[in-house]
Parts: structure tokens; sequence; C-alpha cells
């Protein structure tokens, strides 16, 4: 997943509303439901103690601003700690943080002091991405295209499997395909199939990896990928629902997952 920037959080809140709005629209339910009916979880009165990491490229100017409005805006109490790295992380376990969020340029993660509950960002916002697109209330089969098999896609197609839905995947790197179908079980999708679909799953780094040849009209695309792999002229002229956006639908569900209690 590329590094976050400053402008890829600009009006986040905006972002948030209308994400919130089309999800709603083609699931039955906001952001703060799918969380909670796909965990199982709510929050109670949990501290985020949410630290700024320098290692790398080091800070993002509104890495954590816009982490604390995100945890402030699902229910949590949240504050970003005053010093970075190591000392930040002293200083959000002294003053009661329940859970831990920190990331550097690799790893992005939540950890749940209480019952030790940890998530990384890529596995949290696979399912989330995932789980969206395949609630899709239009969907006329339980077909559903992953494009992209990275640590996004592979978690969103594992959990679409668990669900039950027939999973087809492709990636352009073979041994990422080769790997979900031996140990997921995951069919590789060929363009020769001229098979299309209503749900689709994209979790690449890449522009455009979406084709007219992949998709039906009026379709759900459901894709964290930064930039979005869906053409606007193709998003336009099949009429298709883009639920896209940088941040927020992966932390809702990096919190709500690590409230869980288990091995779930
Ligand atoms: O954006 C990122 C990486 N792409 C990791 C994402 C993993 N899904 N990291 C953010 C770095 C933030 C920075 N260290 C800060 O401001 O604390």
């Amino acid at each position: 997943m590329a590094l976050l920037t400053p402008q890829d959080l600009e009006n986040l809140s905006t972002q948030l509303e209308e994400n919130d709005e089309i999800i709603k629209r083609v699931t039955g339910l906001d952001i703060r439901g799918i969380c909670e009916d796909l965990y199982g979880t709510k929050p109670d009165s949990q501290k985020v103690g949410i630290i700024p990491i320098t290692s790398g490229n080091g800070i993002i100017s509104t890495f954590t601003s816009s982490l604390l409005f995100i945890v402030e805006y699902f229910g949590f109490e949240g504050f970003v700690t005053e010093h970075p790295d190591v000392t930040g992380y002293y200083e959000a376990v002294s003053q009661g943080a329940d859970i831990i969020m920190m990331a550097d340029d690799h790893i992005f993660t939540a950890h749940n002091l209480r019952n030790e509950k940890i998530v990384s960002n890529h596995v949290a916002t696979g399912v989330i991405y995932a789980d969206i697109a395949s609630r899709f209330t239009e969907a006329n089969s339980k077909d559903i295209l992953v494009i992209g098999l990275g640590r996004v896609g592979y978690a969103g197609a594992s959990h679409l499997m668990k669900k039950g839905f027939n999973v087809y995947a492709c990636d352009p790197n073979r041994e990422f395909l080769q790997k979900a179908v031996g140990e997921l079980g995951i069919k590789p999708y060929c363009s020769d199939d001229r098979k299309k679909f209503s749900m689709v799953f994209e979790a690449t780094p890449n522009a455009d990896t979406i084709s007219e040849g992949m998709i039906e009209e009026r379709c759900l695309v459901s894709t964290p990928g930064i930039p979005c792999g869906l053409p606007p002229e193709i998003g336009k002229k099949y009429r298709v629902d883009l639920v896209m956006e940088p941040l927020v639908i992966g932390v809702a569900s990096m919190l709500y997952s690590v409230l869980q209690n288990g091995n779930s």
C-alpha cells in the first residue's frame, strides 16, 4: 500500500459523509452498522492513544490528527501523544490508553492492551472493503471479483471465502495467485471467460485495473486503492456505485476488530 500523503487526507469528513451515504444505500447499513455486524462489537469508552512515528519517511503532517478525528467519530475517547516513538508509547500507556494506534512506512497497527488483540491496517482494510462489496443488495449472484492479492486483497478474499461467496480473483503476480488458489480455494479470473460481476473488491495500488469486460451495469466497486482502479469514464458509462476513501473505513474496521475477545 502506498504511503499516504497530506493531500489524500484533505476533506476527510466530506469523504466520510459521501461514502457513508453510498454504503448505506447499497448495503442497507452505514459504516458503523457494518462494523458492529462484522465484529459483533461496540465501543464502550475505550481510550485510544495515537503515537506519531518518525522512522522511515517520518511524520505525515495530518496523519495522527486524522486518526483522532476518526477515533472520536466512532465514539471512542482518543488522544495524540505529545512525543513520538518510544517516548510517545510510554506516554500513551502511562496516560491509561486501552488501545494503541501507530504507523510506520510498512505497518499501521491497532493493539488493544486489555485483551491483547492486535490487527494491521492491511487485514482490517481488506476485510471491511471486501465485506462492503459482498453486502450489495442488488447483486444477482454470490459471484464476486477480487482484483489484487497482496496483503489487503488476500485478507479480503479469505474473508469472502469464509462467508461462502464464489470468489474469482486476479493478480499479475503468478505466485500471489497460486498461493490464493492453493490456500483459500479461490477461482482464477480469466478475462477470456467473458464473465461479468456485480460485486467487485479492488485492492491494488494501480489505476485502471478495472475494464469494461469485468463489470455489469450498476455494479458495486469497493476499493481502498490509491489511485482508484476504476477509470472515471467506465464508472460513468456503467453507472457504477463506488466506495473509495483513504483512511476512515479501514481505521473503523481496525478499532472494532480489536474489541473482539477470543480468536475470531
Ligand atoms: O501510510 C502509511 C503506510 N502506507 C502504512 C500503511 C499500512 N497499511 N503509514 C503512515 C505513516 C505515518 C507516520 N509515521 C506518522 O505520521 O506517524
